[in-house]
């Protein structure tokens, strides 16, 4: 059978890496069938487009997955795949939680044959044998012989191929680049951040996030060897195309189990297995020194970190007090040290927020070493705790908001500010966040640090704001590099002079040689 797994973009922001679940869902797909991948994201295809590559390509089944915010495009790609004739797995947290509006069980249409609940390692085996048989069922839920949910163990985890899987849509260098940039150092011919897991759940429960509440409070790990495998693989591939590879770890508390996050650092520095990654730690983690020092010697180069508001009560409303705003400073002080930086992500529209929480926000920001700030609005996401608070006091003003998803846009209403305020402090913190002024001051914050690190902190800021907000139009790059052309200018020149200066004799060019290397080192290990 062809199958054709599906992810579909939301219109809006870019997404920078593939989605895990397509090739965690291809590696287990039973032995004799050929499993083909698209991400909307990468390849944007509407209804129509999508009919006609299920019916060019022959595809028999189609799975698709989806976030809250892009189910509206998932109903409609997948009422465009069944028109075809062609069946639909829908599986996610979203249909997770909402599965009757999926199988049309909620009074609207149906969109899906089949929905799988949860994780679905263990069921999409079965969902395509009985699709093979014609005989899909409506639910497909992960439990046990008696009756209860089962989470799959991550301990016989699947090799995903990464070293021989087509990963062509997922290159971040332009086509028209790739041979010169081949040439450049180790080679920079393609760039690609992928996703890999070394642990699924958190317990933490904070109030308007999915993850406790889906994946379970009982936290599962793979084993060290499994993820240092995995790196080794990914390492292999980058070499071999003269290109880089960058790793997302996308559990959503990488270091939820100091101990364990430890011993995996430990395994991947022994192995040399070391590539550059990102993941997500909460802040009360990463008090650890010992820690801090394992992330920058295994690779460690950005730390998401879910700050959510520097105020206590905030916090403390929305179940995460375990976050400490009076450290916060401290956190990432220790992280720069290490030249590891932080993407700080804050939410607003919080209940305690009022008028001006972006520039109290921002205040803070400033202070600290220079990183990639996130702002977003708090939003109730199906069958989370804040979902049902708001709606049992009658506070949600969209109840189902993801039936038309609107980019940066409340959908219930906060308690100290009016939504249109909240609306403008997000869209403050950004403009004020990524401005030219914003971005020659993180650079300058740097310049006890080799020239890489500048340029490497300014190309990141340049470059992070545009998977929210796309760079669209023709003139939209040419106008961003105009506004910042100061704090180019700046780098060209401080690059020429370092050139300059490097003295000629043989014993001396040997030391301007090193010298040039940790410059260089700065600029591709930042
Ligand atoms: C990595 C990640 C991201 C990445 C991007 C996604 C990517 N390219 O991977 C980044 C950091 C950019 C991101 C951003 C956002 N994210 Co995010 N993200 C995650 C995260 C941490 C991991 C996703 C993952 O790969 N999980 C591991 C895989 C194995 O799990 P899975 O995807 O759920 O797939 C399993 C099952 O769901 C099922 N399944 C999934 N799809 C399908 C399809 C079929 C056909 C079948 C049969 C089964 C199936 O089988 C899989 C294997 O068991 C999750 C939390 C989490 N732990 O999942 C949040 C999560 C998905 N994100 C979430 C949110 C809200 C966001 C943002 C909206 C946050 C914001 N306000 O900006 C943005 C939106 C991004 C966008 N552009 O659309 C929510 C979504 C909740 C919801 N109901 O939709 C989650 C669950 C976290 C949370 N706080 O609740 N995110
Ligand atoms: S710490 Fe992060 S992943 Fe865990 S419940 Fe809170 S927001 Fe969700």
């Amino acid at each position: 059978m062809r199958i054709l797994l599906y992810n579909p973009d939301n219109g809006v922001t870019r997404n920078f890496m593939p989605h895990l679940w397509m090739f965690l869902l291809k590696a287990v797909t039973p032995a004799g069938h050929e499993v083909l991948l698209v991400d909307g994201n990468a390849q944007p295809m509407d209804e129509a487009q999508i009919a006609q590559f299920v019916r060019e390509q022959n595809i028999e089944l189609v799975g698709i997955g989806a976030m809250t915010r892009m189910i509206a495009k998932a109903y409609r790609i997948a009422d465009a795949v069944r028109a075809t004739g062609v069946p639909v797995v829908m599986g996610g947290p979203h249909v997770t939680e909402l599965s009757d509006e999926a199988l049309g069980r909620d009074g609207g249409s149906r969109h899906a044959d089949a929905v799988a609940l949860g994780e679905a390692d263990e069921t999409w085996p079965q969902i395509v044998n009985d699709a093979v048989r014609g005989e899909l069922k409506d639910i497909y839920a992960p439990i046990d012989d008696a009756g209860k949910e089962r989470k799959p163990s991550l301990k016989q985890y699947p090799v995903i191929p990464w070293d021989s899987i087509d990963l062509d849509q997922f290159n971040l260098v332009p086509k028209s680049a790739t041979a010169l940039l081949q040439k450049v150092g180790e080679g920079w011919g393609t760039f690609r951040i992928v996703p890999v897991e070394s642990g699924r759940g958190c317990p933490y429960g904070c109030e308007f996030c999915t993850v406790t509440g889906f994946f379970g409070d009982s936290i599962r790990f793979r084993t060290n060897e499994s993820v240092v495998n995995e790196l080794l693989l990914l390492k292999a591939r980058a070499r071999k195309e003269k290109g880089q590879i960058a790793v997302f770890f996308i559990d959503d508390n990488f270091a939820i189990n100091v101990k364990r996050t430890k011993s995996l650092l430990r395994d991947i520095i022994a192995a040399k297995a070391q590539v550059h990654w990102v993941a997500q730690i909460s802040a009360n983690l990463l008090r650890d020194e010992e820690l801090v020092d394992l992330i920058a010697a295994s690779g460690g180069k950005w730390i998401f970190i879910g700050m959510e508001s520097i105020d206590p009560t905030n916090l403390k409303d929305v179940n995460k007090g375990f976050n400490k705003p009076g450290e916060y400073a401290a956190v990432l002080e220790r992280l720069a040290r290490r030249n590891v930086y932080a993407i700080t992500s804050f939410i607003f529209g919080m209940d305690n927020d009022t008028a001006g929480v972006a520039e109290r926000t921002l205040a803070h920001v400033r202070t600290w070493p220079p990183g990639l700030p996130i702002f977003g609005l708090l939003t109730p996401l199906p069958a989370t705790p804040l979902y049902k608070r708001l709606e049992t006091s009658g506070r949600l003003t969209r109840p189902k908001h993801w039936q038309e998803f609107i980019p940066f846009a409340m959908a219930h209403t906060p308690l100290k500010m009016t939504i249109e305020e909240a609306h403008a402090e997000v869209k403050y913190g950004w403009e004020q966040a990524y401005n030219p002024e914003a971005l020659a001051q993180a650079v300058d914050s740097l310049s006890d640090q080799p020239l890489g690190y500048r340029i490497n902190i300014f190309l990141a800021r340049l470059c992070f704001r545009g998977i929210y907000f796309p760079m669209m139009g023709r003139l939209a790059w040419p106008k961003m590099i105009f506004q910042n052309r100061r704090t180019i200018f700046k780098l060209a020149k401080t690059a020429i002079l370092s050139r300059r200066m490097r003295p000629r004799s043989s014993n001396l060019q040997t030391s301007s040689k090193d010298i040039a290397a940790r410059e260089i080192s700065g600029e591709v290990n930042a």
